[in-house]
């Protein structure tokens, strides 16, 4: 059950008071998501949110059918969410919100001094203080220490995680752009921190993940790769033979539907479709032999036909032909209710990049990629690698509110994780080992789908592979 406090907490967090009958309505219909779709819909200038503010609610369904009618509501990440251009000098204003919300998150356990304080005024001097920044740079010093400039509004500064101190294990961790909080001692001359605590934005302790108070399951994939030679037509029949089955009343799609046109060179050897306008329509006939009852939902990821930068816009209707009505065409990243149960979903390009900055990190494992992005609070910290990012004036990339599932893709690997009641699940693939893949020596795990039960929170991994090809 939702608490008051919580309540209360939430919409403050979005810089609103709430009216009491509007606490006691939420308290009674126990739905998260519903307290952030007021929230997203509240007219700007809105103080304090009251009973009009709430939207019409959806009539009442009845779960004693064998296949519970769906229930599902995009909450962030809706077809025409993003706008197509943006222009260089939105990068202010999006970094500028990146930091305010995640400094925002960080402030609850941090009493930052701002850094041009901290570097002009002779108060603080070989003082314990605390600071939240971006990193604007990172490095590893001759001796091994972290070394890393720190900027905020203000001003900046250079701290020192000291090998073999507190937090260097976090530090060695430390990725371009993301937002941290640290504690530590000022120099003499007031020009460097010696940090003694890494402080992440993170899942709070307390996170209690909402669980349906019906039955419902939901199947989890991504990177179909619809018209590449190495597509498993077989393993995908398979899959939908046993999907009327499931009892699933949700198919979550995370990216690569289609392996698109001149994504990298050469590529045209291994299609068997090279009409992109063909390749979804092959996709409309996958998702035509998935129950009509089932709600689907499809997210696109870089082989896809939309701006490569994220958030990525839904796949345009001029792709839409010959898709059944259940179908439902979302933004990359998209934010999804599920009977109350919210699922993040994001195709996971950031994955490369964060695997080539953290030491230990293998395209095997991609939950640990997960866990990294969920201590972030950020899908896709890094910005100027792999991972192009849209500038819009809100970052669409943060994680907030969080979610009961992480839904990833594009390794094409699987892997399961559970991190602070968070579920993450990187289901795997539909094709075959690529040639390129070969080169870099990435095994795919393909043919495998995730149920998650949405009652418990509880995944189960389905292999519809041969054998050979699952490792
Ligand atoms: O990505 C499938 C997998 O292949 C994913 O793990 C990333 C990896 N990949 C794809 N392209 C590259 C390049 N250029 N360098 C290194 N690794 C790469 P997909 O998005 O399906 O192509
Ligand atoms: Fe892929
Ligand atoms: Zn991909």
């Amino acid at each position: 059950m939702l608490g008051a406090g919580e309540i209360v907490g939430r919409f403050l967090d979005a810089k609103l008071q709430v009216h009491p009958d509007v606490v006691s309505y939420l308290r009674e219909k126990n739905d998260p998501a519903l307290m952030d779709r007021i929230i997203s819909s509240v007219p700007q200038g809105t103080l304090v949110v009251n009973p009009a503010h709430i939207p019409g609610t959806s009539p009442a369904k009845d779960g004693e059918r064998f296949l519970p009618e769906p229930d599902l509501e995009i909450i962030a990440g809706k077809s025409g969410t993003s706008p197509e251009k943006n222009r260089f000098e939105d990068f202010f204003p999006y970094f500028r919100d990146r930091y305010t919300r995640l400094s925002e998150i960080l402030r609850s356990r941090l009493n930052p001094v701002p850094i041009e304080a901290l570097v002009r005024s002779t108060r603080y001097r070989q003082e314990e203080c605390m600071i939240i920044g971006m990193v604007l740079d990172v490095r590893t010093t001759a001796k091994g220490h972290r070394l890393v400039d720190l900027e905020d509004p203000t001003g900046q500064i250079s701290v020192l995680f000291n090998r073999g101190r507190p937090g260097f294990a976090d530090a060695e961790r430390l990725l371009p752009d993301e937002v941290i909080g640290t504690r530590g001692k000022l120099s003499q001359d007031g020009r460097l921190l010696f940090a003694e605590q890494l402080v992440r934005p993170d899942v709070p302790l307390t996170h209690a993940p909402f669980t349906s108070n019906r039955p419902g399951k939901a199947v989890l994939i991504s990177d179909i790769h619809a018209g590449s030679s190495t597509f498993l037509r077989e393993a995908w029949d398979r899959f939908t033979d046993w999907l009327p089955s499931s009892g699933a009343g949700y198919l979550l799609i995370c990216g690569d539907l289609v392996d698109g046109i001149g994504i990298y060179p050469n590529q045209e050897e291994e299609l068997t479709i090279r009409d992109i306008y063909e390749q979804y329509r092959m996709l409309a006939e996958l998702m035509a032999a998935v129950p009509k009852e089932m709600a689907i939902v499809i997210s696109p990821g870089n082989h896809d036909v939309v701006r490569p930068s994220e958030p990525q816009v839904a796949i345009p209707e001029e792709f839409r032909k010959g898709f059944t009505p259940n179908c439902h065409f979302v933004e990359n990243p998209a934010l999804l209710s599920l009977q109350g149960v919210r699922v993040l979903m994001y195709h996971g390009r950031s994955i490369d990049d964060m695997i080539g900055l953290i030491p230990m990190a293998s395209y095997s494992r991609p939950e640990e990629m997960m866990v990294e992005m969920l201590e972030r609070r950020h899908l896709a910290p890094v910005y100027g690698r792999r991972t192009p990012l849209s500038p819009e004036p809100r970052d669409r990339l943060l994680i907030d509110p969080v979610p009961e599932i992480l839904h990833t893709g594009h390794v094409h690997t699987s892997g399961i994780t559970r991190y602070r009641g968070v579920l993450g699940v990187n289901a795997g693939c539909w094709q075959g080992q690529t040639r390129f893949q070969k080169q870099v020596n990435i095994t795919p795990t393909p043919g495998r789908a995730v149920v998650v039960d949405l009652q418990t929170l509880e995944p189960e991994v389905l292999s519809f592979g041969n054998t050979s090809q699952t490792a």
